[in-house]
């Protein structure tokens, strides 16, 4: 299987099986359910695992395994796994390695879904959950429980942006036998690659920059060989949030652009991010980006950019903060990020809808919050957008 030293060439052609007999430029996409075996035995030993070969397309499929070959590459793991969502990937990990009794420990900030699956759906099920500050070494090591079996975190955090130190959770999840699960949704493998830091899952809302064009929810997940094989034959086969191969090659198309669209992103982001915080109606700015942001640090060993989203409170009443939203032209009011399309969203009425009002204090969700996902236009547009809504509320 084809593999570069450099990420930009992965992206286009790294795990790409050698060319079949029509030789095609771009992967065929393999729509079929079922795969039809030769006679009985041949069956018989494709479902036992002793041969390779295809069976059903919610075991794998050949426009899926090119996906996965390739996300393995850019994430620096052995293996991966695709979705046909993020919540798909990130429930199938958690019921994949956890049963009534264990713990897990993440994180009170979180993408709201998720969220909402590790405050209810798993305590339902007998699984114990504590929610701490994984930026807080010692608050993390307090938390452990000979029952903890995982440790599940954002970095950075939908939607306030608060940045962790991956190389402190490997390092305990090393140390106490824990697996641990990185979703680097925000910042895609081009600028951050958690399985390098020592973390064992790495998990994708493949949604966002992944595919890149808002025309597909999808999820992955990337990690040990042994660890993608036992999620992909447990719960993955068994529950069945499995992505299409039309899906899977929309996905694929996007990767090839991936490293130069979030070069882009990131661009627009700081511009974006630098006008807000002069500008005079901001309260609060939140793109680690900025040297003020706790996650600054971390800029150029952790994260090699600090990717296309924001969040910003303005100085101003909620009645105001909606008017602003609703006067833009430009930027989409939309949930979603990643795409070319400049996308602004109100967590604590969309994305984060699901949190108590007491869990979004303790998460930095105000109501006033804004998060603005920056998009690929000239930023001189995305700009002149922001400032004739902004002009609006002065
Ligand atoms: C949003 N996010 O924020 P699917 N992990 C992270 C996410 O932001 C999301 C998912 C997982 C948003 C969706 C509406 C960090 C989703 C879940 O939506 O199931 O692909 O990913 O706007």
């Amino acid at each position: 299987m084809w593999k570069s030293n450099n990420i930009e060439t992965n992206a286009i052609h790294g795990g790409k099986p050698s060319q079949g007999e029509h030789g095609p430029l771009s992967t065929p996409i393999y729509q079929t359910s079922t795969f039809v075996f030769d006679d009985v035995q041949q069956g018989a030993d494709r479902f036992a695992g002793d041969t390779h070969g295809h069976i059903y397309s919610r075991l794998g499929n050949p426009t899926v395994d090119e996906l996965e070959a390739r996300m393995a590459i850019l994430e620096e793991t052995e293996a991966a796994a695709a979705f046909g969502s993020g919540m798909g990937a990130v429930s199938a990990a958690v019921f994949g390695l956890l049963k009534a009794g264990d713990h897990l420990i993440t994180s009170h900030r979180l993408y709201g879904c998720t969220f909402a699956l590790f405050s209810h759906q798993l305590p339902a099920l007998g699984i114990e959950v504590s929610f701490v500050d994984l930026a807080d070494e010692q608050k993390l090591r307090a938390a452990i429980q000979p029952n903890t079996k995982v440790i599940y975190g954002e970095t950075p955090i939908n939607p306030c942006l608060t940045v962790i130190d991956l190389d402190v959770i490997g390092a305990i999840g090393r140390e106490r036998g824990i697996t641990t699960i990185i979703d680097n949704t925000f910042l895609s493998p081009i600028l951050q690659r958690p399985a390098t830091h020592g973390i064992d899952l790495v998990l994708h809302s493949a949604t966002k920059y992944l595919n890149g064009h808002g025309d597909v929810v999808a999820g992955i997940l990337c990690g040990s060989r042994e660890l993608v094989d036992q999620i992909k034959m447990t719960t993955r086969k068994d529950m069945g949030a499995v992505i299409s191969p039309n899906d899977a090659w929309l996905i694929i198309r996007g990767l090839k652009t991936l490293h130069l669209r979030v070069q882009r992103h990131c661009e627009n982001a700081q511009r974006v991010a630098e006008y807000l915080q002069g500008h005079s109606a901001i309260a609060k700015i939140y793109y680690p980006g900025l040297p003020d942001h706790p996650g600054y640090r971390l800029l150029g060993s952790q994260m090699q950019g600090a990717g296309g989203v924001m969040a910003f409170e303005l100085q101003c009443s909620f009645e105001q903060a909606v008017a602003f939203i609703n006067q833009l032209q430009l930027c989409k009011r939309a949930v979603s990020l990643g795409d070319a399309e400049t996308l602004i969203q109100h967590p604590a009425s969309m994305t984060h809808s699901t949190y108590e009002p007491e869990e979004l204090a303790a998460a930095g969700i105000s109501r006033t919050l804004i998060r603005l996902a920056v998009g690929l236009e000239n930023a001189e547009d995305i700009l002149a957008d922001l400032d004739q809504a902004l002009a609006t509320i002065a």
